[in-house]
């Protein structure tokens, strides 16, 4: 149970690694319009985008014109879609993903560790409106903070990918629960 034990070990220690600020993403105020794009189809509102979330939660490492990584990896935060890609559901194999709005609007979040992690780590809490699952083992729960025992607000998993619009749920779930991995 390596995943267990690896999940549960970095539950403890995550949180103290990552002084994440509490404070919601917004929108810079300033963002430049983008105006132009580099070869990698990244515009200067893309990396508006990628400093804004960074200042906001500190600990990430930009791996991309629009990605972000944290703990080496564990969690991918993705500020804007790719203009040249339709929205839809999105989520690349081998990770399970979480939008920040109905629909698979950006940011977008992905995780893909087994076991309970706590949302708030990354700053991702009371935020999730649409998921899509693309693991090819195991179902992921997503659970409400309701006290001494938290509510399933909603599951994905191999027979159930996508959801997109979790409904009276948006904006409520803290935790991740991915069993049968
Ligand atoms: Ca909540």
């Amino acid at each position: 149970m390596d995943h267990f034990r690896t999940c549960r070990i970095l539950a403890v220690l995550l949180p103290t690694l990552f002084a994440f600020g509490i404070a919601l993403y917004a929108q810079p105020a300033l963002a430049a319009r983008a105006t132009g794009t580099s070869a990698a189809g990244a515009t200067t509102d893309d990396q508006a985008k990628i400093d804004a979330w960074l200042h906001q939660h500190p600990g990430g490492t930009q791996i991309g014109a629009r990605d972000l990584s944290y703990a080496g990896g564990a969690l991918i935060v993705t500020l804007a879609r790719d203009p040249n890609v339709r929205a839809a559901a999105d989520c690349p194999s081998g990770w399970f993903c979480f939008y920040d709005g109905v629909n698979y609007t950006y940011p977008r979040g992905k995780l893909s560790s087994c076991g309970w992690q706590n949302l708030a780590t990354w700053a991702w809490q009371n935020r999730i409106e649409s998921v899509h699952y693309n693991m090819s083992t195991g179902t992921v729960a997503f659970l409400n903070e309701t006290g001494t025992t938290d509510t399933v607000l909603f599951t994905a998993g191999t027979n159930h990918r996508t959801i997109a619009d979790v409904g009276t749920n948006r904006n409520k779930a803290d935790y991740v629960s991915r069993t049968g991995c």
